[in-house]
This record gives C-alpha cells, structure tokens and sequence, in this order.
C-alpha cells in the first residue's frame, strides 16, 4: 500500500531511522517504564516516529480517546503538539485541528504518526503558541510540564518552562472553552481563575493526571 512504501521511504532515511526502532537499550534506566507502557501509548507503536521528549510526554491513547470524546467537533486548536497523541483523537472527533509545535523534530513525528493513523484535518503549524494570533472554537493545552521529575517537588503551573498562567491569559484571547492537561500533583487553586472542573485521568486503575476544563468544556450535569 502507499503508507507502507512511504514508511519504508522515511525509515531509509538515516535521521529519521533514531526516531523509530526503539529498544530498551536506547533508553536511560529512568525511561524504561515508558518503553513497556509503549502500547498503551500508540496502539499502532510499531510505526510511529517518537523522540526522548515524546517518549515521557505523550499522552496514552486511551486518555487521548476519553479528552477527544469530550472536546469533540469544531475547530481545536492543539497549542503544544507533541509527537500528535492529542492530535490523532482530536482529527477524528473534531472538523479540524489546528496542531502546533515549536519543535521540528516533534512535528515531524506528530505528522507522521497523523498519517499513520490516516488522519487528514489536521493543519500543522511549527511556531511559538504564545506568539501566534489564531482562531478556533477551543484550545487543548499540554504543554511541558518541566521535565520528567516534575513529581520530585511540589508542582506549580507558574514553574513549568513556560507560566501556566500566561498560557491560561494568552489562550483567554482565542476562546473560553479551554482544556489544560496538568500532573497529579498540581494545586487546584492555581488554577481556579474561574468556574472550572477537574476530572482526574485514570489509566489501569492509576491516577496518571488532571484534565482541568473551563467555559463550555465543563460538564454542568
Ligand atoms: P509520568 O508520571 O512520568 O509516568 O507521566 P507514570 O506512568 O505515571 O509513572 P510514575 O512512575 O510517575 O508512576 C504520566 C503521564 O503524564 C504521561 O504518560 C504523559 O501523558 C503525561 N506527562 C508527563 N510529563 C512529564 C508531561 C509533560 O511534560 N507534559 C505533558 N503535556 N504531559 C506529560
Ligand atoms: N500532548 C502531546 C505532548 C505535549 S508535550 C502528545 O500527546 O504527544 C509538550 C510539547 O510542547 C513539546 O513537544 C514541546 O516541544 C512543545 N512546546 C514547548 N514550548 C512551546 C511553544 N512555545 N509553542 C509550541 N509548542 C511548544
């Protein structure tokens, strides 16, 4: 089929090939959960194109599928891309997804895991969120949480790399009907600048993080 020889095209490519064929020994002993978690991840792990960022960032498919389900249709913005694990549920729940990353490789990925899963409403963008003037119904905003011992300390949104809280203002000019995907550990009021809900994210059995939904995103029943 056309995907397969495409897929066999990128792998030939010898920048590309380290962002697939991943193995235990290519991890440091602190990301080997991630490697075992790998189809939980991406169903389809075995043709996907993922980086070390991408590896401890991602969010498991089936969370994706649960976020997809309830910010469903129109037009979404998804801030800060990643390798696309948001994005690929997004494109098949909303009209479109306007995907964005201000890391190349990253988006290189996400484009290529979109295809993978043979979405194809999805605008890519390489940029800074924080600078970009766009429109969309919603926003979904993952953005890096400080690394992967955000856990270690307390947790504050206003020390991740970039201020939750100039995320939350900026995405505030595009839409009131924001979801922002935080750690376990946050502090509900940092993020109380309204009425909000939190919804805990469950992943076999285990807490693995809060999903915290404003404006219309909220479920009022
Ligand atoms: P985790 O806490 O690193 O792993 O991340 P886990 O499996 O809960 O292991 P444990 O040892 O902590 O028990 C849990 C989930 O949080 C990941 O699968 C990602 O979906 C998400 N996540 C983790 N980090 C570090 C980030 C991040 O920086 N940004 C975003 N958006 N999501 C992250
Ligand atoms: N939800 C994604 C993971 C996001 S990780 C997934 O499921 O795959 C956070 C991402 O934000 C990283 O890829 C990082 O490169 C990106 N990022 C960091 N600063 C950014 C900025 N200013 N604008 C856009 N993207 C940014």
């Amino acid at each position: 089929t056309t995907r397969d020889d495409e897929y066999l095209q990128t792998t030939e490519n010898k920048e590309s090939n380290t962002l697939d064929n991943w193995s235990l020994d290519r991890l440091p002993k602190n990301m080997h959960k991630y490697y075992h978690q790998r189809y939980s991840l991406f169903s389809l792990f075995d043709h996907i194109k993922i980086d070390m960022e991408g590896w401890f960032s991602v969010t498991p498919e089936q969370i994706a599928i649960h976020l997809a389900n309830r910010l469903k249709g129109g037009t979404i913005i998804d801030a800060f891309c990643g390798v696309g694990g948001n994005t690929i549920q997004f494109a098949k729940k909303c009209d479109k997804v306007i995907a964005i990353d201000n890391n190349k490789t990253r988006l290189e990925c996400a484009k290529h895991n979109a295809r993978v899963y043979g979405c194809e409403n999805i605008e890519f963008i390489h940029g800074d969120y924080m600078q970009l003037d766009l429109k969309a119904d919603k926003v979904f905003l993952s953005p890096p949480w400080g690394g992967i011992s955000y856990n270690q300390s307390e947790f504050s949104i206003d020390d991740m790399p970039i201020k939750g809280t100039d995320i939350f203002n900026r995405t505030k000019r595009i839409t009131n009907d924001i979801c922002f995907f935080l750690p376990r550990n946050l502090k509900k009021e940092e993020l109380m600048f309204e009425d909000v809900e939190f919804e805990e994210t469950f992943l076999d059995g285990k807490l693995k993080s809060y999903s915290v939904y404003y404006g219309n995103l909220i479920n009022r029943h």
